[in-house]
């Protein structure tokens, strides 16, 4: 019986180390310590702008992941198409974008064909936004600990990544910036969303406890 547990927890424990391990990776030469986690998980709102999107450059979703651009088989569109002025809202769920407390970057647009660029704004709530700049052909990287005059906290994380296209007069079927990804170089953990059930059962159970009290006080 104590040999199986050594030996669980010897597996246990080697698990850890080789997930560990096995996190970093580099997408297009830029480096993710924290992997394939590290990119959009959700699309929470896609608005094409002007210019001409045509059909499957529409498509939202492939904007998640990782970057996926040529790695796909010929025909398969990778990427999502802006539109001029178009908005583009993602979400981080099983990680999220934190400040790295330096100047490296911490976010990263993986953008494809000639360079197009979006305003590229965060949020913790979804609903609250900071605006971290704009994406420029040199450098696709954000450091978003630059941006404290702007709002952003030391040591917070966030969920949410919006981009706006900044194109004028883009046109034809992919018209705008071309997402294929969006990542977090400097990822964390995700940040805890109770769902609305789980809130109902903590009210329940804060009720309980102030029935309870009054129960106790009444003795
Ligand atoms: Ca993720
Ligand atoms: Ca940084
Ligand atoms: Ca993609």
């Amino acid at each position: 019986m104590q040999t199986v547990a050594i030996t669980l927890s010897f597996f246990i424990a080697s698990m850890l180390l080789s997930f560990n391990n096995a996190a970093a990776t580099a997408y297009k030469g830029i480096e993710f310590p924290a992997g394939i986690v590290s990119f959009a998980d959700r699309v929470i709102s896609y608005m094409p702008g002007t210019g001409g999107v045509g059909s499957g450059y529409d498509d939202p979703q492939h904007a998640l992941g990782v970057p996926d651009y040529l790695l796909t088989p010929p025909g398969t569109i990778a990427y999502t198409s802006m539109g001029s002025g178009g908005s583009l809202v993602l979400k981080f769920t099983d990680n999220s974008l934190a400040t790295s407390g330096s100047n490296a970057p911490d976010l990263w647009v993986f953008e494809i064909g000639g360079f197009e660029a979006t305003e590229v704004f965060i949020s913790g709530n979804g609903s609250n936004w900071i605006d971290v700049g704009a994406t420029s052909s040199s450098m696709r990287g954000i450091d978003i600990d630059a941006f404290e005059s702007s709002g952003v906290l030391p040591g917070s994380r966030y969920a949410y990544v919006k981009l706006i296209d900044l194109t004028v007069g883009s046109n034809g079927y992919s018209a705008g910036a071309d997402i294929d990804a969006v990542g977090a170089i400097s990822s964390a953990a995700p940040i805890p969303n109770p769902e609305p059930g789980t809130m109902a059962l903590m009210a329940v159970g804060l009720g309980d406890m102030a029935w309870w009290r009054g129960k106790t006080r009444r003795k």
